[in-house]
C-alpha cells in the first residue's frame, strides 16, 4: 500500500522546491539582463569602427605614401587633422565637398604636367598601369588618393568618433562624407591639369561619357588652358567590342570641352595594354 504523507507534511516538504524553483529563476532573469546588457556592447562599435584604428591605419597609410622622411610625421598628424574636421561630430548625409577645402589646401601636389591619368569605369586597369609603369599617375597615385582610396568613414552629429560600418552608401544620399571627398579630390586633381592629359575610358560599355560620373560631372568641367593643352582619350575596348570614337557620348564629351583644348581619342586593345603593363621593358608610348 502506498505511503501518503500528511497535508501538513506535503505542504513543508514543497516549501524548498518552491524556494529553489524561485532562485532558479531569479537565476535565469539576472543572466538574461547580463546577457542583453553585455551583447549590446559586443554589438556597438566593433574595433574598427572606433576612431583609434581609422586614425593609426590613415595615418601610417600617409607615412608610408611619404616615405621616411624626418618631416613625415608632422605632415601626416596635420592631414589627418584637416581631413577629420571635415566630417567629425557632422550628419553623415550633410557633408559637402567644400568641408574638404582645407584638407586641399594643406596637401599641395606637385604639378605633373604632361603624366596625369583620368579615368571612368576603368579603375582596375589604370591601377595595373601606373603600377606597374611609372609615366603616368592617377588620383589614386597621389597622397590623397593612395590614403583614402578603398576607404570607408562617416561620424554622427555631435559625436567626436569616426565609424568604418554603418555609414551611408555612395548612393544614400549625395552629401556623404566618402563621396564629397572624392568629388573634392577630383575637382583639386583637374584643376591641376597640365600640358597634355590621358583619360582611359571603357569601350565595353554604351556610355563611356557618362554623365553621372565623376569624370564626367567634375573633372571635365574643370580642364582649361592654358595651363592645360590637350585631352587625349583612351578608348579600352575588349574582343569585338562595338563602341568606337565616334560614340555618341565621346561627342558629347567634345561638345562640353573647353574649346581652347585639343582633343584626340584613339581605340585600343584591353590585351595590348595588359601585354605592355607585364613586359618592362616596353616603355610607355608603346601601350597604346
Ligand atoms: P567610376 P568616375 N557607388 O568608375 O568617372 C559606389 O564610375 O565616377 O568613374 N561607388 C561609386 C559609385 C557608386 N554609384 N560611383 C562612383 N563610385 C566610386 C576620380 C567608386 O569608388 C579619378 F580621378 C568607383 O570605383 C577618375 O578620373 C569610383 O568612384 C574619376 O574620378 C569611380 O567610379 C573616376 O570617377
Amino acid at each position: 500500500m502506498d505511503y501518503q504523507a500528511p497535508s501538513s507534511q506535503r505542504r513543508r516538504c514543497r516549501r524548498p522546491l518552491l524556494l529553489g524553483a524561485c532562485v532558479l529563476i531569479l537565476l535565469i532573469v539576472v543572466c538574461v539582463c547580463l546577457g542583453v546588457a553585455f551583447g549590446r556592447r559586443a554589438a556597438g562599435p566593433s574595433n574598427d569602427r572606433i576612431t583609434g584604428n581609422f586614425t593609426t591605419a590613415i595615418i601610417s597609410k600617409c607615412k608610408q605614401f611619404l616615405g621616411d622622411e624626418n618631416s613625415s610625421e608632422n605632415k601626416c598628424e596635420e592631414v589627418w587633422d584637416a581631413f577629420s574636421k571635415a566630417y567629425v561630430g557632422k550628419d553623415p548625409c550633410e557633408v559637402p565637398m567644400e568641408a574638404y577645402d582645407p584638407l586641399m589646401q594643406t596637401v599641395r601636389e606637385k604639378d605633373a604636367c604632361n603624366r596625369m591619368l583620368f579615368w571612368s569605369k576603368t579603375k582596375d586597369i589604370v591601377h595595373q598601369f601606373t603600377e606597374a609603369k611609372k609615366c603616368l599617375l592617377t588620383l589614386e597615385d597621389t597622397l590623397l588618393g593612395f590614403v583614402m582610396d578603398g576607404q570607408t568613414w562617416c561620424s554622427e552629429k555631435g559625436s567626436k568618433e569616426t565609424f568604418t560600418t554603418g555609414c551611408p552608401s555612395w548612393d544614400k544620399c549625395e552629401r556623404n562624407p566618402v563621396r564629397s571627398f572624392w568629388n573634392r579630390a577630383s575637382e583639386a586633381f583637374a584643376q591641376a591639369a597640365c600640358g597634355e592629359v590621358t583619360a582611359m575610358l571603357n569601350g565595353s560599355i554604351s556610355t563611356p561619357f557618362n554623365n553621372n560620373s565623376i569624370f564626367a560631372s567634375i573633372e571635365v568641367k574643370k580642364f582649361s588652358g592654358p595651363k592645360m593643352r590637350a585631352l587625349n582619350v583612351v578608348l579600352v575596348k575588349t574582343g569585338n567590342d562595338t563602341a568606337t570614337c565616334e560614340n555618341d557620348s565621346l561627342q558629347t564629351l567634345q561638345r562640353v570641352l573647353n574649346p581652347s583644348l585639343k582633343y584626340t581619342c584613339k581605340e585600343v586593345q584591353r590585351s595590348k595594354i595588359l601585354d605592355c603593363i607585364s613586359d618592362p621593358d616596353r616603355p610607355c608610348g608603346d601601350c597604346w
